[in-house]
């Protein structure tokens, strides 16, 4: 490594080796001039960075990093408009619970607050969104900084960290010896607690788990799997959070989120007990915070997080457990089943229901058939591809027809941010090369972050897009037409050719408009070893698995406006 004979590191070099220390990969930025001594030391250093064409992109692969590990994403973005284009990222780390760590230019110590070139104060910019937003005074704090950041963006309800780095600070030559790695805070529950919920568990007529949130692992999933199977109890997933029990468990009663089952969402209404696992149970899987009562549930309420701030926040608890899922799963085999167990035949009912409402896709209009392809890809990937989605009704066919099998295979944005496809996609195929990783992007979804295909081609990341285009800006048709039928504005959508867009970019591109095109035409892609983009011609009317936009429309013309 590049050090001065009198032991001395620049702050870049010491940031750097500080980011080895704690065990980071892969790095994703776009750079600057307020950063280049950061730079500079990733130049003989070996962690994998990855550059990427607009801040949003980068942030949004460091984020799928996070999520898939459980360990920080790292990314680096210039000051100014480097910050402000990442935020997105940092918003959905946010909402999604992941740890991240954005690290971010400014400008000279010297120069503060005469709002130099690009200045802008982070904690102020970042102090809602971030949990901990900071700035480096002195390039001997860094390793204290840096393993703070570590700690603040895993413990308890992980969360987005923003660093900014003034220049000179990574300028300056200063000896500090690194600070150790940071170890994952874990938060187990108590005797007290797990005794309560066996109490709970003993009365209980009709129970349920949901599981959400982040803090999970492989092995607390199979432990709660094999929770599930010793209680024979049904266990549901919250909004993009699929992939926390194999969907074929014989226990597994289906997704609490858009489009949710009619039947799964009667089920948890009626349910006596209602065991929360690590999610928030917030406006989406809530169904608009219409699932429980607000403050207090009728059902009996059984809330584990690890942010203490969580429970109690929105619904008040019967019994809050204040622990990781890891901690909690890996405490569930102590507890005993009730015998005879009173709930065995309904939660056999709960998959069949589930089994019923995924099993074949729904008839749609126009040449191509999203469902069937769901469905040709949940009989033809391998187990543990990753699918990654952004925001739109087309991701809807994937929630609901696609079969996850495995821990962290469903990565897409429980904020709902649009454009993470593809860039999420990027970042999980850079460091996990040997997934099949297949993203799906609407229309407008896809140039939200399509720009990050050029990153794809450029590190050779072969992962495929499937680009659902149905010219429209689909999500909000749909609303327009339920709250303003026929009055269509600012949601059509003129194309380009986004099979052409893969070459010209250096990859590979195919167009289909008709279902039984599908399996060659993606076959194709993986074959070409290259990114590539299928681009799916899907009529707009099929707005969702279950409803046309001419269905919505009408219904809405007969209804009469209160
Ligand atoms: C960053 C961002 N901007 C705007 C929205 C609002 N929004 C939600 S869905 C949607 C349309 C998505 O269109 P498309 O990607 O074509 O998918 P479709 O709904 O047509 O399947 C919009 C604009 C959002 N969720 N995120
Ligand atoms: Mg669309």
């Amino acid at each position: 490594m590049l050090r001065a004979n009198d032991g001395t590191r620049t702050g870049g070099e010491i940031l750097v080796d500080q980011l080895l220390v704690q065990g980071v990969q892969h790095v994703f930025c776009v750079p600057g001039e307020s950063y280049l001594a950061a730079l500079d030391a990733f130049h003989d250093r070996p962690i994998t960075l990855t550059v990427c064409r607009q801040e949003g992109g980068a942030t949004m692969a460091a984020e799928a990093v996070g999520k898939m590990t459980g360990r920080p994403g790292v990314v680096f973005v210039t000051r100014g408009p480097g910050a402000t284009n990442a935020s997105p990222g940092i918003h959905i780390a946010r909402q999604d619970s992941t740890p991240l760590i954005v690290f971010v230019g400014q400008v000279a110590r010297r120069m503060r607050e005469r709002e130099a070139f690009q200045e802008l104060d982070y904690r102020a910019v970042f102090g809602t969104m971030a949990k901990w937003a900071t700035e480096i005074d002195d390039p001997a704090r860094i390793p204290e900084i840096v393993s703070r950041a570590f700690y603040t963006a895993c413990n308890g309800r992980p969360g987005p960290v923003v660093v900014a780095l003034p220049e000179d600070v990574l300028a300056e030559r200063v000896a500090v010896p690194d600070a150790p790695p940071y170890e994952p805070v874990e938060t187990w529950p108590g005797a007290p607690e797990m005794d309560k919920l066996q109490a709970l568990l003993s009365a209980a007529k009709a129970p349920i788990v949901l599981a959400g949130g982040s803090r999970w692992s492989e092995a607390a999933c199979a432990s709660l799997a094999r929770f599930a199977e010793r209680f024979a109890i049904p266990v549901a997933t919250t909004f993009r959070r699929t992939h926390l029990i194999d969907t074929l468990h014989p226990n597994y009663a289906g997704d609490v989120g858009l489009g949710i089952n009619p039947k799964l969402l009667a089920r948890i209404k009626a349910s006596d007990l209602i065991v929360l696992v690590g999610g928030r149970l917030s406006e989406i899987p809530s169904q608009s915070y219409s699932l429980l009562d607000i403050p207090g549930p009728h059902q009996t309420l059984v809330h584990v997080h690890p942010g203490a701030e969580e429970l109690g926040r929105v619904y008040r608890p019967h019994l809050a457990i204040h622990a990781a899922p890891t901690a909690f799963a890996a405490s569930l085999d102590r507890l005993q089943p009730p015998d005879p167990i009173r709930w065995s035949s309904e939660t056999k009912t709960a998959h069949d229901d589930y089994l019923a409402w995924t099993e074949t896709a729904t008839p749609q209009p126009g040449g191509v058939n999203l469902g069937e392809i769901v469905v040709w890809l949940r009989q033809n990937l391998p187990e543990d591809a990753v699918i990654t989605t952004g925001a739109g009704n087309f991701s809807a066919w994937v929630h609901r027809f696609y079969r996850f099998r495995r821990f962290a295979t469903h990565i897409g944005p429980t904020s709902g941010s649009m454009g993470y496809g593809v860039p999420s996609a990027l970042g999980i195929k850079r460091a996990f090369p040997e997934r099949t990783v297949v993203c799906f992007a609407g229309d407008g979804d896809f140039l939200m972050n399509g720009q990050e295909f050029a990153t794809a081609v450029q590190h050779d990341v072969p992962f495929i897009t499937l680009v659902v285009d149905n010219g429209t800006y689909g999500t909000i048709r749909m609303h327009q037409e339920r709250e303003y039928p026929t009055r269509v504005v600012a949601t059509d959508l003129r194309n380009p050719d986004f099979a052409a867009y893969a070459k010209v970019f250096g990859g590979f591109g195919v167009t289909v408009d008709k279902t039984a095109d599908f399996p060659a035409a993606f076959r194709a892609a993986q074959k070409s070893g290259k990114p590539a983009i299928v681009h799916l011609k899907v009529d707009p009317n099929a707005s969702t698995p279950g409803l046309t936009l001419e269905g919505i429309r009408a219904k809405s013309l007969a209804t009469p406006k209160a």
